[in-house]
């Protein structure tokens, strides 16, 4: 066996090859049948000109003071500062805010994905410093499917219970007839797990049902949703359509007496009011296959026909989280799972509904849930928290009054936003509305590695460490793999682990103690690992002590003897086996939500048009899927190799199909501006009929960069489509991000395009 030492990121396990003490190469780790191209996108940018080697500070606030000239981030270079000059700065700006305004004034929900590794988890490290001076304004829920966090306990007792049970590939594998994929199966999105991966299983798990002969339907805008082996019917419905597609398949399960009563009966709360809205009872509109075709643009006898096929052997429905990610993405979700209650099959190997087959590595695997430890974040010192999506309404409005799950809520008044391990440039929509809002609190400050456009428009910039440079255990709730983390490497300049960076500022406001409760970071791995190894142990099972783990490099934690079937046990016994609703039962019509009484998610699942669809009157006639792009893990690596090899003419590529292309003069390899109201940026033309006419596609991913700095009106000249996506809650209820409901029209860019930025470092000035 290879000797090379063993790391870990969401996207797999690699052996490392060293030289000079440099990382030079990276191979899957050997026991990983699918590894994943995108590790040794690091090796080309680990040092150079896009490594944050030093603190950085913005020169006007540096110069003015806290809160000058905000308009100026993203524009002012950069001074350079030792950590011995830096901590007591950043110290005393701390207490001043404290102080001043409070500690909810302190906003860290600093949603993001960092590395993976337990103890060097960059959230978890800044949230325990702050949380030992008093606390900060938080954030609940992710950009994943908030919308489902927020809906889904209201129907089935719990959302993570469920994603974490989905059922297993070995149990589609032999027992599922019909594989129904809203949003298809994209192998690309299996290629990350959050926490780290061991070994890949979608593309096996997908072959395996295939072999055995499961039948594929892939709703989707994008065919390569599907893996073309699979030989999947294609349904190229209007995106943000699914919901209506469902309760067509429902009406005609109804209609046909296809639906299982006694199921129903038994394990369901509520159908009665889902039935009178799916027939037209309750609002004179039967929610027929002609309705749903008309809303889709699909074929009524195609709906019909898939309702019956549906009812006639095993079917899985799995729904993409991409469903989540748009207008009312509560919907499709529930409406999901009335269909699978409808047929009756919730509970059987192979059928019932699933949440997202390989929208990353874990679902569908095979594995016994990891209850891991994890770096304590310390006792809450502040009550305030938003929904995580709602980051720009609350820098713009403090004060203000909003919805949440059934509470009102209020903004508190943000003076400060901390960032480590995410990055809003990335992940937020309407970047353009997000700076005007990023101009408001008198003090960012980021901890970052690399000179991302998060980082150029900080005030105070904190040199991290890569996963590379730092040794840490690495496991996931749902990966049968632990791995012992190597340190490969040293960090450039005055880089260090986040770890050291909150250490440091701890000790300049004298709660040092508090923050390490007097252990070394070699101390703190120890602990998470060996509180893991206890829970473990307390489940039946052995994990190998650290030290022997570290020999090897890594550990099987043994799967389940048999299959994962989500919801068996429930369906062997419902009372016994309760669900944590209200009724214990899957709730078809919920009474809490209805009583929350909101207009745009009532007590059962419905379709409502999006703000922004294919069937909307307006002036922009293209439905933008800017979904996770294939060659890196949203915004990181972008700089690197794997990922810029995946760029055409150093842009971003816009999927367009040639009919749309045509109608607008758009040649294969033209750079293209893709604009709507809210913002533009250049790509470059991919013509290919992978897509449904009238749909583009542009992966989220691409740096920010705008034509002007500092401007919110910009053109990103390098492609990140999160300039014109909307900034919208998905309803009251979810509060999610609404990325995929986005209307853009394209047009040639004409002249010379503007040279791309992305990867230029800001002016760095260094004193003395
Ligand atoms: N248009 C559109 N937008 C989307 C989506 C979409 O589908 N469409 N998807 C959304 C989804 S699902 C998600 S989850 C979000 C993802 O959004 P994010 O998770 O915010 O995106 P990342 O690029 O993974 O950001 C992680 C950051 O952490 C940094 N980092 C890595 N390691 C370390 C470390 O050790 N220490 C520190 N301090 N930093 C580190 C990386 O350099 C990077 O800048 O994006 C959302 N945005
Ligand atoms: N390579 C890679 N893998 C990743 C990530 C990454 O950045 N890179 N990010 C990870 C993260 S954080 C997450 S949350 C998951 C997200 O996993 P998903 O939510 O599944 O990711 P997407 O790629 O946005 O969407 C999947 C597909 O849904 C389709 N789709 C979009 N809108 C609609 C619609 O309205 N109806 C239908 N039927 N289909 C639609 C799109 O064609 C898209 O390709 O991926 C994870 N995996
Ligand atoms: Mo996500």
């Amino acid at each position: 066996m290879s000797r090379l030492p063993l790391t870990t990121n969401h996207w797999g396990t690699y052996r490392v090859r060293t030289e000079n003490g440099r990382a030079v190469g990276m191979e899957g780790f050997e026991h990983d049948p699918d590894p994943s191209p995108i590790g040794p996108g690091i090796l080309d940018v680990q040092d150079g000109p896009t490594r944050i080697t030093a603190p950085m500070v913005r020169q006007s606030w540096l110069e003015g003071g806290p809160g000058t000239a905000t308009e100026r981030r993203g524009v002012d270079p950069f001074v350079a500062l030792s950590w011995e000059e830096l901590e007591p700065l950043l110290a005393t700006e701390l207490k001043r805010v404290i102080e001043t305004h409070g500690n909810n004034a302190i906003y860290a929900g600093s949603y993001g994905w960092a590395s993976a590794g337990r103890f060097h988890h960059a959230p978890s490290q800044l949230k325990r410093f702050l949380n030992t001076i008093g606390g900060f304004t938080s954030s609940v829920f992710t950009y994943s499917f908030a919308a489902a966090e927020a809906m889904i306990p209201h129907v089935l007792g719990s959302f993570r219970e469920f994603l974490n049970t989905t059922t297993s590939w070995d149990s589609i594998a032999g027992n599922t007839d019909l594989f129904v994929a809203f949003g298809g199966v994209p192998v690309k999105n299996g290629q990350i797990d959050s926490g780290g991966v061991g070994v890949h299983v979608q593309r096996s798990g997908l072959e395996k049902a295939k072999a055995a002969g499961t039948e594929f339907v892939n709703i989707s805008p994008l065919r390569s949703d599907m893996l073309d082996e699979m030989g999947a019917e294609w349904l190229a419905a209007r995106p943000n359509t699914d919901t209506a597609v469902l309760l067509g398949i429902a009406h005609t399960l109804l209609n046909e007496n296809l639906h299982d009563r006694a199921f129903l009966d038994r394990y369901c709360e509520g159908f009665e009011p889902f039935r009178a809205y799916v027939t037209g009872a309750t609002d004179g509109v039967a929610k027929d296959a002609e309705w749903a075709a008309e809303i889709a643009a699909l074929d009524a006898q195609t709906i019909r026909d898939l309702a019956r096929r549906m009812a006639s052997g095993r079917t899985m429905i799995s729904v993409a989280w991409s469903l989540t990610r748009q207008d009312h993405g509560e919907q499709a979700f529930w409406a999901a799972i009335a269909v699978a209650a409808m047929l009756g099959q919730i509970g059987l190997p192979g059928g019932g509904f699933g949440f997202g087959y390989s929208a990353s590595n874990s679902i569908g695997g095979h594995y016994s849930q990891m209850p891991g430890g994890s770096l304590p974040q310390g006792e809450k010192g502040v009550a305030d928290y938003i929904p995580v999506a709602r980051i720009s309404d609350l820098l713009l409005n403090p004060g203000q009054e909003f919805d949440f799950d059934g509470q009102r809520m209020t903004y508190p008044d943000i003076r400060l936003v901390w960032w480590a391990g995410g990055n809003p440039f990335h992940h937020h929509q309407d970047i353009g509305r997000m700076l005007r809002a990023w101009r408001r609190p008198e003090t960012i400050v980021v901890n970052e590695w690399c000179w991302n456009a998060m980082a150029k428009h900080a005030d105070i910039v904190l040199p991290c460490t890569t996963h590379l440079e730092r040794s840490d255990i690495s496991f996931s709730q749902r990966d049968p793999y632990i791995i012992a983390m190597e340190k490969v490497s040293e960090a450039p300049g005055l880089a260090r682990d986040d770890h050291a960076t909150f250490r440091g500022l701890a000790r300049s406001l004298g709660v040092e103690e508090a923050f390490t409760e007097g252990r070394e970071p070699e101390d703190w791995i120890r602990w998470i690992y060996d509180v893991t190894r206890q829970r473990v142990a307390e489940q039946g099972r052995e994990m190998p002590g650290l030290d022997e783990l570290r020999e090897t490099g890594w550990h099987l934690n043994p799967p389940p003897d048999e299959p994962v079937v989500m919801m068996s046990a429930f369906r062997a016994d419902p009372v016994a086996n309760a669900l944590k609703t209200p009724s214990g039962k899957i709730e078809i019509f919920c009474q809490t939500v209805a009583d929350f009484g909101y207009d745009d998610c009532p007590g059962h699942p419905v379709w409502r048009a999006p703000i922004e669809w294919l069937g909307a009157v307006g002036r922009y006639p293209l439905h933008l899927i800017s979904n996770q792009p294939t060659h890196k893990l949203h915004s990181q690596l972008d700089h690197g190799s794997v990922s810029r090899g995946g760029k055409r003419k150093g842009r971003e590529p816009a999927i367009l199909h040639p009919d749309d292309a045509a109608a607008r003069g758009i040649a294969e390899g033209d750079i293209v501006r893709v604009f709507n109201d809210r913002g533009a940026c250049l790509c470059t033309a991919t013509l290919s009929d992978v897509i449904r006419p009238g749909v583009m596609q542009v992966s989220t991913g691409a740096w920010y960069d705008p034509a002007v700095p500092g401007d919110p009106d910009a053109l990103c000249k390098h492609g990140n489509p999160n300039v014109l996506t909307p900034d919208r809650g998905t309803s009251r209820l979810g509060q999610g991000p609404t990325a995929h409901s986005c209307l853009v029209d394209v047009e040639r860019f004409e002249g010379v395009p503007p040279a791309v930025t992305a990867f230029d470092p800001p002016e760095i000035i260094h004193r003395g």
